[in-house]
C-alpha cells in the first residue's frame, strides 16, 4: 500500500518517535512564521530562551494584526519586532505588507516543506503542498531555534474531489460543505488531505482557502498536492525555482476515520457524514445519545456543490444560501487571510463593475497583501470597488479580528471571512455569517443574502475573464532582509516600557487545593478566553491583558473573572477552569493559557480540549484533565472549592487518572491525564521555558 502525502512529509521530517498515528513525534521544521498579536511573545520567548540566531531555514515575522494603532502599545510592539527579527535572522514584513498567510503564500512557501507558525491559519501554505502547521508562540520559538515541533502522528482524512465547480460556486463553499460533515468538534488528531481529479481544477488561492479554513475543523492541518497547477502559481511568483513536485503515492491509503456524534443534537452532521462518506457505518446511540460512526474517506462532487454559507455563532453552522436567501444584509466584507487573493477579490469587482452597492449596505475591501492591492489598483479592480460604493480598508487582518468595522446590534453581515464566533466581531450577540466572495459581492448589490447564481442569472452577469495571471507583480521593498551574523550582534532592539516581559509558569504543587473559577458550556474559544478586538493592543502586557480574559462571560454586575481569581489567591488557593466539549478551539493565541496562568489557574477540566490550547496550557504550566465520565461535567460547580491528593506524583508516575474531590458535598470526580512522557516532564518543570531552560527535554 502507498503512502500518503502528509506522512510522506512527516517521514523526511522525522527526528524523534515513530511515525505511527497516535503515537508522539518530533519533526524538524523548515520555516516558521509570526505575526505581531502573537510575534512579540513567541521573540520575547525567544530571547528568554537565552537563543540568540535561528536556526531552521528561514522565520518570517508578519506584521498584519495589530494595525489600528490606538494608543502607542502597537506601535511600540512593531519597533521591537522590526529590530528584533532581523537581528536573529528573521525576515520582516512590515505593516502594509499583508496578511502573513497570504503573504506567505506569495513569497516564501514552498512544497515538501514543513512550516510552523503561531497563527493557527498558518494550514493556508497547505494550498502549496507545504505541510503547515499552527502552534502556540512558544512552540515556535523553539522550532525557530532550532528544535522540533511536537505533535501526535496523525490520523490522515482523504478527502477526493470530484468534478469541477460551477459558475459562481467557489472553493470557500467546498470548505463550508466539509465543516457541515465533520463539524468543529472530534477531529482532533487528524490531518486533512485532499486527492482526486478535481484538485487540478482549483488555482492555489482556491486550495489555499479551504486548507486556511480547515482550522475551523480543529485538524491539525490540510493539504494539497504540488502540481502543475501550483508550479505556474509560483513561477508566476518569479519562484520557479521553488517547485517541487509532490502527492501521495497512486495507491496511497488514508486512515478510517471514528468518531462520536450526538444522534440528535448533531442530525445534520450526522445526515451529511452518511451522505458524503465512503463505506460508512454506524453503531446504535450508546445510553448518552452518541453514535460511533466510521468511513473510509469523503467524496465531494463539484459539479453538484451549491454556494454554502454559515449561520452565525460557528463556523459549522452551515446552510445552502438558498436556504437564508432573502435575509437582509446591513454589512458585507470581503477580505481575511481566507478570501483575499487577487483572484478573489478581483472576481468580485467584476460583478460591481458599472453598480452600486445597495443604499443600506456597507461593504469593506481588505486586500490580503501589498501585492494583491497593487494587483486591483493596476488592473482598474480598484476603481469598480470606489464607484461601486466600497469603503477600501487597510491591506491586513482588520474586522476579521474585531479591529473596526464592528456591526450594530442585531445587524447581518456577511463576511468572507474563517471565524464568526459570538462576539469577535466586537458587537456582542452579533450576526455574522461566512460566505464565499461571490455570494458575498452579490449579497451586498442585492441589499439581501442572495445565492450568486440566481442573481447572475437575473443580472445578467458573468465573469469571463478569470485565468491565473501569468505574473505577479513581485516588489520585495518592505521585507527586511535578516542582518548578517556580524552585523547583527552590533544591532540595537527596541524595546518600549508598554512591553513587559512574559511570566514563567511554576512547579505543580503536592497537592491541589483550588477554586473553580469558572464553569463554561462547549465550544469555548480563545476569543472568549483572551479576546482580540479592543485588547489586542496589550498582547505584550500580560498583567494588563489578563484583566480582559473571560471578559465575554463576565455577568453584569458581579465580580469579574480577574477578580474572582485574585479572591482565590488571596485564600491561598489555585485556579480551576471547568470546561465542556471541544474547549478552547479557535486561535493559537497562547495568551489563552499565559493569563489565566498569570491569574493562578493551575488546572482546566473539561469534556475535551482542542489541540494547540492543549499544548499552551502544558508549555505555561497548567494541567489539562479531562471528564472520564461526561457526566461528572454537571456536579461540579463554580466557587466550588476542589482538591487533588498527590497531583505531583501522579503527573511523575505516569498515572492516566486523578480523582478531584470536593469536599463540601462529598464528591469524587475521576479525571483523565492525557499526557506524553514529554508534557510531563515540561508540567513538572513549571512549563516548556522552564524546562527547555534546566535542559530537562
Ligand atoms: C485569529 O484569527 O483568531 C488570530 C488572531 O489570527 C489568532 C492569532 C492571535 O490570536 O493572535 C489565530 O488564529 O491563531
Ligand atoms: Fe488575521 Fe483573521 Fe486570518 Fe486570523 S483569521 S490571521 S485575524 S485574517
Amino acid at each position: 500500500m502507498g503512502q500518503n502525502l502528509v506522512y510522506k512529509i512527516l517521514a523526511e521530517h522525522l527526528v524523534d518517535g515513530t511515525l505511527a498515528p497516535g503515537s508522539e513525534i518530533g519533526v524538524r521544521i523548515d520555516q516558521c512564521l509570526t505575526q505581531d498579536a502573537t510575534g512579540t511573545t513567541a521573540y520575547l520567548l525567544f530571547e528568554s530562551m537565552g537563543l540568540k540566531r535561528i536556526r531552521c531555514d528561514l522565520a518570517v515575522s508578519y506584521v498584519d494584526h495589530n494595525m489600528a494603532q490606538f494608543g502607542p502599545e502597537n506601535h511600540t510592539d512593531h519597533m521591537y519586532l522590526q529590530s528584533i527579527a532581523p537581528k536573529v535572522g528573521a525576515y520582516h514584513s512590515r505593516p502594509g505588507n499583508g496578511i502573513c498567510h497570504q503573504v506567505h503564500l506569495e513569497r516564501f512557501g514552498r512544497p515538501g516543506a514543513t512550516l510552523l507558525g503561531s497563527d493557527s491559519h498558518t494550514p493556508t501554505g497547505g494550498g502549496l503542498g507545504m505541510l503547515s502547521i499552527g502552534a502556540g508562540g512558544l512552540d515556535v520559538a523553539v522550532a525557530m531555534g532550532g528544535g522540533p515541533f511536537y505533535m501526535t502522528a496523525p490520523r490522515v482524512i482523504g478527502v477526493e474531489l470530484k468534478g469541477r465547480l460551477q459558475p459562481w460556486v467557489a472553493s470557500k463553499d467546498v470548505i463550508l460543505r466539509l465543516l457541515s460533515i465533520l463539524s468543529t468538534k472530534g477531529n482532533v488528531g487528524c490531518v486533512v488531505e485532499y486527492f482526486g481529479q478535481g484538485v487540478s481544477t482549483l488555482n492555489v488561492p482556491a486550495r489555499s482557502t479551504c486548507t486556511n479554513m480547515g482550522a475551523e475543523l480543529g485538524v491539525t492541518t490540510s493539504i494539497f498536492p504540488s502540481d502543475d497547477v501550483t508550479r505556474q502559481y509560483l513561477t508566476a511568483q518569479g519562484r520557479g525555482d521553488h517547485w517541487k513536485a509532490v502527492a501521495s503515492d497512486p495507491d496511497a491509503a488514508y486512515d478510517r476515520i471514528t468518531k462520536k456524534v450526538h444522534a440528535e443534537k448533531d442530525g445534520n452532521i450526522l445526515a451529511n457524514l452518511r451522505r458524503f462518506c465512503v463505506n460508512f457505518e454506524e453503531s446504535a446511540p450508546d445510553g448518552n445519545g452518541f453514535v460511533t460512526v466510521g468511513f473510509d474517506r469523503i467524496v465531494i462532487d463539484l459539479d453538484e456543490l451549491e454556494p454554502m454559507i454559515a449561520a452565525p455563532g460557528s463556523p459549522d453552522h452551515i446552510k445552502t444560501v438558498g436556504e437564508v436567501a432573502g435575509l437582509k444584509t446591513d454589512q458585507v466584507m470581503i477580505g481575511s487571510c481566507t478570501n483575499s487573493s487577487y483572484q478573489d477579490l478581483s472576481a468580485c469587482a467584476k460583478v460591481l463593475q458599472g453598480r452600486r452597492i445597495a443604499d443600506h449596505v456597507e461593504l469593506g475591501i481588505n486586500p490580503g497583501s501589498r501585492q494583491v492591492l497593487r494587483m486591483i489598483s493596476e488592473r482598474g479592480d480598484l476603481t469598480d470597488f470606489i464607484n461601486g460604493g466600497a469603503r477600501i480598508l487597510e491591506v491586513g487582518c482588520g474586522p476579521c479580528i474585531g479591529q473596526g468595522q464592528s456591526p450594530a446590534e442585531g445587524a447581518v453581515s456577511v463576511r468572507t471571512f474563517n471565524r464568526n464566533f459570538w462576539g469577535r466581531s466586537g458587537t456582542p450577540n452579533d450576526q455574522i455569517y461566512l460566505v464565499s466572495p461571490q455570494t458575498a459581492i452579490a449579497t451586498a448589490i442585492a441589499g439581501q443574502i442572495v445565492d450568486p447564481r440566481e442573481f447572475a442569472s437575473a443580472e445578467g452577469v458573468r465573469i469571463d475573464d478569470l485565468a491565473n495571471p501569468e505574473s505577479f507583480p513581485v516588489d520585495d521593498g518592505m521585507i527586511l532582509p535578516p542582518l548578517p551574523e556580524a552585523e547583527a550582534d552590533k544591532a540595537e532592539v527596541v524595546r518600549g516600557s508598554s512591553i513587559v516581559t512574559p511570566p514563567a509558569g511554576t512547579v505543580p504543587p503536592e497537592d491541589l487545593r483550588a477554586r473553580v473559577l469558572i464553569k463554561v458550556g462547549d465550544k469555548i474559544t480563545t476569543d472568549h478566553i483572551s479576546p482580540a478586538g479592543s485588547f489586542l493592543k496589550y498582547r505584550s502586557n500580560v498583567p494588563e491583558y489578563a484583566k480582559a480574559t473571560f471578559l465575554l462571560l463576565n455577568e453584569p454586575g458581579k465580580p469579574k473573572f480577574h477578580e474572582r481569581a485574585l479572591a482565590a489567591k488571596e485564600a491561598r488557593l489555585e485556579g480551576v477552569v471547568v470546561g465542556g466539549d471541544s474547549y478552547g478551539q479557535g486561535s493559537s493565541r497562547e495568551h489563552a493559557a499565559l493569563c489565566p496562568m498569570f491569574l493562578g489557574v493551575r488546572v482546566v477540566l473539561a469534556k475535551a480540549i482542542e489541540r494547540i490550547h492543549k499544548a499552551n496550557l502544558i508549555n505555561f504550566g497548567i494541567v489539562p484533565l479531562i471528564f472520564e465520565s461526561a457526566k461528572d461535567y454537571d456536579r461540579i460547580e463554580q466557587e466550588d472549592e476542589v482538591g487533588i491528593e498527590g497531583l505531583r506524583e501522579s503527573i511523575e508516575r505516569g498515572d492516566e487518572t486523578v480523582i478531584m474531590k470536593i469536599p463540601a458535598r462529598g464528591v469524587e470526580i475521576s479525571c483523565r491525564l492525557e499526557l506524553t512522557g514529554r508534557q510531563r516532564t515540561m508540567l513538572l518543570a513549571g512549563g516548556l521555558l522552564n524546562a527547555t531552560r534546566e535542559g530537562k527535554l
